[in-house]
This record gives C-alpha cells, structure tokens and sequence, in this order.
C-alpha cells in the first residue's frame, strides 16, 4: 500500500466537477460560462485542482511535522516540470471527469490543456529527472521538499528560420501560473561580496551586498495517495531599502538599475548544456538558491528540534549536480560562524548531510570557479573550502605518503593554471555518499573520473540507475496504450510498473497485438498531425517512425543518424525497385544557443530533408523531418508514436540516459550502443529484442590508444565516401557549398573526436536488420511489447526508492 487510499472517481464527480469549473469561471477567473475562451477554462479546471491540492498540501505538512519525519531535500538548479493540469487532474482522479466536462463546455480537454504553458525549469535530461524525482517522492509520500530558482525565463524556445536555430525567451509567468503558492512570509536575505574579518577564533563576514530571496511553491500531487511534495523556487527580490532611497533622492533611472542588477538573479536559466557557463551571474544563482534553502531547511529543524547538534538525523541534503555545490561551504559558514559550532563537530555533521549524484564523465563539463571570481563574490566560502581543503589534504597524505600527484588530483583547488576551484572535489568530500545514474556510468566514475576518491573511500561510491514516472510518460502521454494495459492487468501498474511484466505472456496473442498496434498506429497518426503542424511536411504513418529527440550534442551523434538517411537515400536512388521499408526518419532537440557544431547539424538535417523530402523519385520511402522547439510537452506526443528509438552516443558518454526508457515503455524498439542506461535495457529485454551495434566502451579507449585513423574508414568505404562527400561537396547546401566543409572536416582531419566513422558500418547494418523487422509485423509487435512489459526496473518509484533506502537513509513503505 502506498500512502493513503484515495477514492476511485465516481460518475456524480462529473456534475460535481461541472459545477466546480462553472464556479470558477465567474468568481476567479471572471467571465460567463458561454464566454469562456479555451484560456479562460484552462485556469477554472486549473482552479479547481489547486484547491484540492492545496487541502492536501497542507494535510501533508502537518502529518510531516507532527510526525518528526526526517525529510530529503533535493537541491537542483533545474526542474524541467512541463505543464501540470493533466498531471494533476490525473493524479486527483479527475481525468475522465475533467475531460467530460470539457466536452460540455464544448472544447476537448487535450486543447485546454494545451493552453498552459510548459514550466521549463531545466535544459534537458538532468532536470526533467528532477521533476520524475519529485513525482516519485510524492507518490511513495516520502517527506520531501525540491528546493531550485524560479526563472522568469525558462528554457528559450527554439524557432527555425531559413534552416537555423533562432532562440527566443520564454516568459512562461507572463500570465501567471495556477500552480504556484507565493509563500509572502517566508524570505531569506542572500549575502554577496565584501571581505572577512577575524575577532579572536571567529570568522565575520562583511558582506557588500544583500538580495532577498522569497518562497514561491509549486504542489507536486502523488498518484494514489494524499500526499503531495513540495518545490519550493526562490525569486530575488531587491532590498525594500533601495526603493525608499530611491524614491528619497528622485533618480529613478539609477534605482532602477541598482534593483536591475539585484534581481536579475532569478530571471533566466542557463541554457548550457554540459558546458558549464563560467559567468558570475551563474555563481550567484547557485549560491542564491542554496543560501536561501540551507536558511529555510536549518529554520524548519531548529522549530522541530530545537538544537542542530542532529541536523545529519533528520535532514538529508542531496547535491544533483555539483550546481549547488557551494551548498556544503555554506552549510559550514552557517553552522560555525553564526551558532558558534566548533569546525570538527559542523564538518561531521555536514558530511553526514550531504549526498552527490554526478551526471556526467564529459571532462568539459566539470564546473569549476576562478577562485579570484570566488574571493569577490563569495570571500568567506572561499577561506572555508580552503581550510576543508588543507584538512583533507593533510589526512590525504597519510594514505600516500609523499605522491603529490596523487594530492594535485584530489585537491579542492586546481592548480595547473589559473587556480580554480573543482566543484566535483567539493561535493566529494562533503557527501558521505556519490552516486552514478546508470550502472557503466557508475563504474566509469570509480575507475576515471573519482578513481582517486575511490581509493581513499570505496563504500562511499554507489549507482543509482534513473527512471521516469510511469504516470507522465505513460499514463498521461499515451491514454490509448494506458486503456488497453488498464483492460489486460488492472490499474495498479501506474504505482508498480513491475506489473507490466504480466503482458510479456500476450506477447504471442493475436488479438492483443492487433489492439497495442492499433493503438501504436493512433498515436503515429497524431504525431504525424504535429508534424505537419509544425513543418508542414505530410508523413505517411504507415511508415516506420525513427525517432531521435534529445538535446544536440556531438556525443550523441545525430550526425551519424543523419549519415544513415544520406546513405538510405543514395540507396534508394541508386536502386529504386528493391522493396524499401518506408521509413520517417524523425528528429527533434534544442542546441545551445553558442555551441556552432551542435547549430550547424540542425541546419544540415533541414538542408538534407528538404532535397529528400522534395526529390519525386523518393516519395514515401523516406523522410526526413525537425520538429521545433523540443520540450516536455512536444515529448508527450512524439513518445507515444515511435517505432524505432535512436539512442546512438559513443559508448563510455552517455551517462545514463531517459528518453531510451520512455520510447521503450511506449513501445519502442531500441537501437543503440552499448552506453548509459542502453545496457540495462538490453539486459532486461533480452538481446534478441534491441538493436546493439558498434564499439564498446574498452574498445573505444583501445582504438583511441591504437591511434584511431578516421581517413583510413573513409578510403575504404566508397559508401561512406560518397554520403560525406555530398555533405562537404555542398550537394545539400548549393546556395552555400562549403556551409558543412567544417563538420565533415572535424571527422575527417580533427580526428573524429566521437568516432562516427568507427561505428558508421555497423549502424548501416543494423538499420538494414531494422528494416528487415519491420517488414514482419507480428514479430515487430512481439518485440515492442517484450520492451514495453520489461520497463518495470525503469520506473522513477524505483530509483528514489533506492535513494531513500542506501543514501537517505528514510523509510519508504514496500
Ligand atoms: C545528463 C546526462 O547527460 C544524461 O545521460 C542523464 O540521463 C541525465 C540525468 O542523469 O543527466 N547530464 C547532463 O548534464 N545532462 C544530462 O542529460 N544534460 C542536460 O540535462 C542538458
């Protein structure tokens, strides 16, 4: 049983709901009935759900502090929520309720819903982690809070003019959200800059600046219990001093600026992507948010408990990222310089504290700080990662007498060049535990990356696989395939998706199969609506829909996808009789707005689709398409409606991965490298049933010793010559033939750092075992329903679970 039980939705609810939504309209949203817009409907469903929701926050707080429960708080700079009405109308049961009553205020629920905009707190895989977390603490009422930044901005959206990426803003709050609960009377002044001054033993930090951070929650509903989890985002807010200074000396221009540059803080998130921004304003945000939640975790305990002395008993602090790194410094100022504990008694206690998930082994995005820009911004945190460094250091030393190697690798500080201060060492040495998100990752970070670490501290390194929430990415964004699983096993899958292991027996089950592939061919036939949507290219939905949505990234190597379609295309043309599996060939990703690699590969795949998406003698057998402005709710629709998932990094960098899990829960067939969370997939479906092709990890690292010959690939293979050639010939680009000279120049001269031609044969063969598949559809079928049944272990529920159980340390009930 998890949490409380919750009443199933009766059919009385419908009039109920009708009246509820009608009420709204006139009392909150102000409009009639038969005036209310699609917008106007939107906020008096949203209205009716909050209100609930609201009843059960404040149930769950209460049961939480009278309970004395020892709590996690999730510190992260991203939370990638997207919308929230269908989650929460979902988690209320009010779905089938909601929906009716949509339908008698003349409008379709999913076009209400579409009205809310995506709250994208987060660039990609890591944050939307964080809110499948979030999902997952709620549902197994784990006392929880998120803690992050209330962006004015979110994520930029993505608009492609002429072929390119264009960034414009995303001012998601414009018209407000529903969803959040301003909390007036909780605010915390954040401290920046100034100088340090020592009285006696103690420290006192003189700080030059002040901001205010005020609470703004957002209620995370669990599925199948009251409970809700909190996220609770700061805003800066200028000191109301500066207004009345102003206003006293009448320059309103200058004050204006002064308050300018206190709240720019909040306003936007950073849109890198694995390369970590390097500028003050960044380091002000991450000092910001964590300041402000240590205050307001620290405040809540001492009214609980009364004393900090077992602040480590009850509280759990977990680092996602080394983004709020800066957290265990701070935890270290408060505890020391303003309750006077003694350095040695805090230093045991922040340990104990403290956890760190690292997401990624990519050397370039390690996050470190000039320590210059540190002693300016933050000049107290600096002496204390001094000191925490020297301590640790001199304890270092004793396992290694005399390797200052082994203590340069270890060190707080980097010294190489300008001294900088590594935020990975500082989350390891402040956690008692660090964790990896997929099992090869994991042992990666032991052996490379933390290998030094390891030696000193083996039981502190663990894994922690990911998931997803089975209720957004299943439940919510593919109905016809939830209906059709509810028919066969029961609704009890959305809390237990081991559950769906009972359909692997159906797999052979003709009727069932016809059912999950006509179900499948409804949601290609939606995604092909948003295709043409969105394009304007006509696909037909009886083709097979290969799908490659995540971030641009050269590790990832959609470029490599995209060698395979060129290939595909020359085939076609070159052979126009032999039976072609028609196939779509569907992407979708944002690239960070400074990253011109990752920008030059989404303006080739629009150049390579127009010639194929034009060219008569190709027809349906192949396409080739962009969807703009990837996000979560763009996500919703493209999972669903997947064949084939593309999840192609070289092995050994991708960290884990979660699109790979929720194409397959979807019905997906894989086809990937041996990387991330790949091989998990792999072992719970069986080989049989994934396409696995290319180097793995050791013999990437081999050829790369061996020194790897990428030009010697392109002489040998007259196919591979020939789709590079037309790249870099400009048969893509005749406006501008020399517009991807540079990217084919990368592989082939700059030493094809991700080594697509290394593992180019082998994807082109195994597409063509695609193909093959796909040309028999009952066996296809099995296989998607083998993937699908076997994505129990892949549930969020799982993985936090985990978490609660060997790193928080906080009972989870079975
Ligand atoms: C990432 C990894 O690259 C992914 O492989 C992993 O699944 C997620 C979640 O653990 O974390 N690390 C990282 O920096 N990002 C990830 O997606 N990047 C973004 O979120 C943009």
């Amino acid at each position: 049983m998890q949490g409380d039980a919750v009443n199933s939705p009766t059919p009385d609810s419908i009039p109920a709901l009708n009246a509820a939504i009608d009420e709204q309209l006139l009392r909150t949203v102000g409009v009639a009935r038969q005036d209310a817009t699609s917008t106007d409907l939107m906020k008096a469903l949203s209205q009716v759900a909050r209100e609930e929701l609201s009843l059960r926050w404040v149930e769950t707080q209460a049961a939480d502090r009278g309970g004395k429960a020892r709590r996690v708080y999730y510190l992260s700079m991203e939370f990638l929520i997207g919308r929230t009405l269908s989650n929460a109308l979902g988690a209320l049961r009010l779905s089938n309720a909601g929906a009716q009553g949509m339908l008698d205020h003349a409008h379709t629920l999913e076009e209400i819903a579409d009205q809310e905009p995506d709250a994208a707190l987060g660039n990609g895989g890591l944050g939307r982690l964080a809110a499948c977390f979030l999902d997952s603490m709620a549902n197994l009422g784990l006392p929880s809070f998120g803690y992050g930044i209330r962006y004015e901005y979110g994520m930029f959206k993505q608009k492609i003019v002429g072929g390119a990426q264009t960034e414009l803003p995303d001012p998601w709050l414009a018209d407000g959200t529903p969803w959040e609960f301003p909390r007036a009377d909780i605010s915390f002044p954040v401290r920046f800059g100034g100088w340090v001054e020592h009285i006696g033993d103690r420290a006192v930090w003189r700080h030059a600046g002040e901001v205010v951070a005020k609470a703004y929650d957002m209620v995370i509903p669990g599925y199948g219990t009251r409970k809700v989890s909190t996220l609770r985002l700061w805003k800066a807010v200028a000191p109301a001093d500066l207004d009345l200074q102003a206003f006293n000396t009448g320059d309103y221009g200058r004050a204006a600026q002064v308050k300018n540059e206190y709240e720019n803080i909040s306003w936007v998130l950073y849109p890198n992507d694995s390369t970590p921004a390097g500028r003050e304003l960044r380091l002000r945000q991450e000092y910001f948010f964590v300041a402000a939640s240590v205050r307001d975790i620290l405040l809540r305990h001492m009214m609980e408990h009364g004393t900090l002395d077992n602040l480590h008993e009850q509280v759990a602090m977990h680092l996602n990222d080394t983004h709020p790194a800066i957290a265990v410094a701070e935890l270290m100022h408060v505890l020391c310089d303003e309750h006077s504990m003694p350095w040695a008694k805090a230093w045991s206690i922040c340990q104990k504290t403290f956890s760190y998930t690292n997401h990624t082994l990519m050397p370039e995005a390690l996050e470190t700080w000039p320590v210059a820009l540190m002693q300016h911004v933050l000049p107290r945190h600096l002496e204390i990662i001094f000191r925490i460094n020297a301590e640790f250091l001199a304890e270092a030393a004793k396992h290694r007498p005399g390797d200052n190697g082994f203590l340069a690798r270890l060190s707080l500080i980097d010294e190489t060049g300008e001294r900088r201060v590594r935020m990975a060492n500082l989350s390891v040495v402040g956690s008692h535990m660090i964790n990896g998100v997929s099992a090869l990752h994991s042992d990666l970070l032991v052996k490379t990356l933390f290998a030094d670490f390891a030696s000193l501290w083996p039981e502190r390194f663990t894994n922690m696989t990911n998931g997803i929430t089975p209720r957004r990415w299943l439940s919510q964004a593919n109905p016809g395939l939830a209906a059709l699983i509810d028919k066969n096993i029961g609704p009890d899958w959305r809390n237990h998706l081991d559950q769906l292991k009972q359909l692997e027996a159906l797999k052979d089950d003709a009727a069932f199969r016809a059912d999950f592939m006509a179900v499948k061919r409804q949601n290609k036939a939606r995604l092909a609506a948003l295709i043409a949507r969105s394009t304007g290219i006509k696909v037909n939905p009886d083709s097979l829909f290969d799908v490659q949505i995540k971030r641009i990234h050269e590790y990832k190597r959609q470029l490599l996808n995209v060698l395979h379609v060129i290939w595909r295309y020359q085939a076609i043309l070159a052979n126009p009789a032999a039976d072609w599996t028609p196939r779509v060939t569907i992407f979708a990703g944002k690239a960070a707005s400074s990253y011109t690699a990752a920008k030059s590969i989404i303006h080739l795949i629009h150049d390579v689709g127009n010639v194929i998406n034009n060219d008569p003698r190709i027809g349906d057998k192949l396409k080739l398409v962009f969807i703009p402005n990837y996000g979560v709710s763009v996500a919703e629709v493209i999972m669903p409606g997947a064949d084939l998932s593309e999840q192609i990094s070289t092995a050994g960098t991708e960290a884990s991965g979660t699109g790979n899990m929720k194409l397959a829960l979807n019905g997906a067939l894989t086809i990937g490298t041996d990387d991330g969370a790949n091989i998990e997939i792999r072992e719970n479906v069986g080989d049989d049933n994934i396409f696995i092709f290319g180097l793995r990890t050791p013999e990437v690292l081999a050829m790369k010793q061996g020194g790897y010959q990428p030009m010697r690939i392109y002489e040998s293979s007259p196919g591979l010559k020939a789709v590079l050639d037309a790249i870099a010939g400009g048969q893509f680009s005749p406006n501008e033939p020399g517009r991807y000279r540079g990217l084919v120049d990368a592989l082939l001269w700059g030493g094809d750092h991700y080594m697509l031609l290394a593992d180019y044969q082998s994807y082109i063969d195994t597409q063509a075992r695609v193909d093959a598949l796909y040309a028999k559809p009952d066996e296809w079928a099995s296989k998607a329903i083998i993937n699908m049944a076997n994505m129990g272990t892949f549930s969020s529920d799982r993985t936090i679970a985990q978490y609660a159980k060997e790193i928080w340390n906080i009972p989870v009930a079975p």
